[in-house]
């Protein structure tokens, strides 16, 4: 006779490491860290069923602080080794994590590709606008004029939006957030977690070290709150609150439902399986080398 098992209700406790997050007191990134843990809580996720993947960075760090599998990879790689674990264990729930340098400038084209795939991850792009671990560089989404370690006198590059690429490149989920507003990150990162297919979230997130405090009062202050009435499901309206100059406007920019990675690779192999017997090894073989 099968005995059930009920689980203990997990506490946001429970997705804590013990590893102690050695980002610079104030960091924007520890607002992102809370939000997950609290969005892991709401969702009930479990631990052994997660897997959360990053590059390189000081957000990229974040999956060590994260009481589920883990792996922090290579600098602009969190996208493609989330693929692979998700391709290959498609029962697990994978978040991918990091940077705006590592997922725009050395990592953009996986961006594209994970997008454009509806990938069944979410990804929360924590973005400072700088290059945080390598001592503040300008990254793509620094804006021009800024003046950065490497550019003394004024970035001379235009920036870009990620949620404008995200929505361009054909992610099916799209929203924006702002780390030190913990309760708009979390209720984003539920429906992000929540959403089948490629999901993607903007976390605005200040680095108090290369981008000073003003970065977080203007964050702030430029805050504001999607209107109820916008239309998730219209590129237009969604693209019209990217490129912002005098606003950060949060909340969930696109979403559509499309079928994703998963649901169109199960749908090839039921093609290529119809009304046939499953394929030997040596059929396999002989696809490729007809004489064996
Ligand atoms: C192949 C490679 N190129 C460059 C680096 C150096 N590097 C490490 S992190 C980083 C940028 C980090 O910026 P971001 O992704 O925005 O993360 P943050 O530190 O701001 O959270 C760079 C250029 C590296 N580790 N590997
Ligand atoms: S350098 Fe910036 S991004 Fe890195 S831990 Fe410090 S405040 Fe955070
Ligand atoms: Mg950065």
């Amino acid at each position: 006779m099968s005995e059930t098992v009920t689980l203990p209700e997990f506490k946001p406790a429970d997705y804590k490491t013990d590893l102690k997050p050695v980002w610079c007191a104030g960091c924007g990134d520890f607002g992102a860290l809370t939000g997950l843990y609290r969005a892991l809580t709401e969702l009930q996720v479990k631990p052994w069923e997660t897997v959360v993947v990053s590059g390189i960075g000081c957000s990229s760090r974040l999956p060590g602080y994260v009481e589920t599998y883990g792996f922090n990879g290579v600098h602009g790689r969190a996208l493609t080794i989330a693929a692979g674990v998700k391709v290959s264990r498609p029962d697990l729930k994978v978040i991918a994590v990091g940077g705006d340098g590592d997922g725009l400038a050395i990592g953009g084209n996986h961006f594209m590709h994970a997008a454009r795939r509806n990938l069944d991850i979410a990804y929360f792009m924590m973005d400072n606008e700088i290059y945080g671990l390598t001592k503040g560089q300008t990254a793509p989404t620094t804006p021009a004029g800024d003046k950065t370690k490497s550019t003394h006198y004024g970035n001379p590059e235009p920036a870009v939006d990620p949620c404008e690429l995200a929505i361009s490149f054909g992610a099916t989920w799209v929203g924006r957030a702002f780390s030190g507003d913990l309760k708009g990150t979390v209720e984003l990162m539920v429906k992000a977690l929540s959403h089948r297919g490629f999901a993607f979230l903007n976390v605005m997130s200040p680095c108090v070290t290369w981008r000073g405090d003003d970065q977080f009062k203007t964050l702030k202050a430029k805050q504001r709150q999607l209107p109820e009435d916008h239309d998730p499901t219209s590129r237009p309206a969604a693209l019209a609150y990217t490129r912002e100059k005098e606003f950060v406007t949060t909340g969930v920019l696109y979403e559509v439902a499309e079928p994703s990675f998963l649901d169109r690779l199960a749908a090839v192999k039921v093609t290529a399986l119809a009304g046939k017997p499953a394929p030997t090894v040596a059929d396999v073989i002989r696809t490729f080398q007809p004489s064996f």
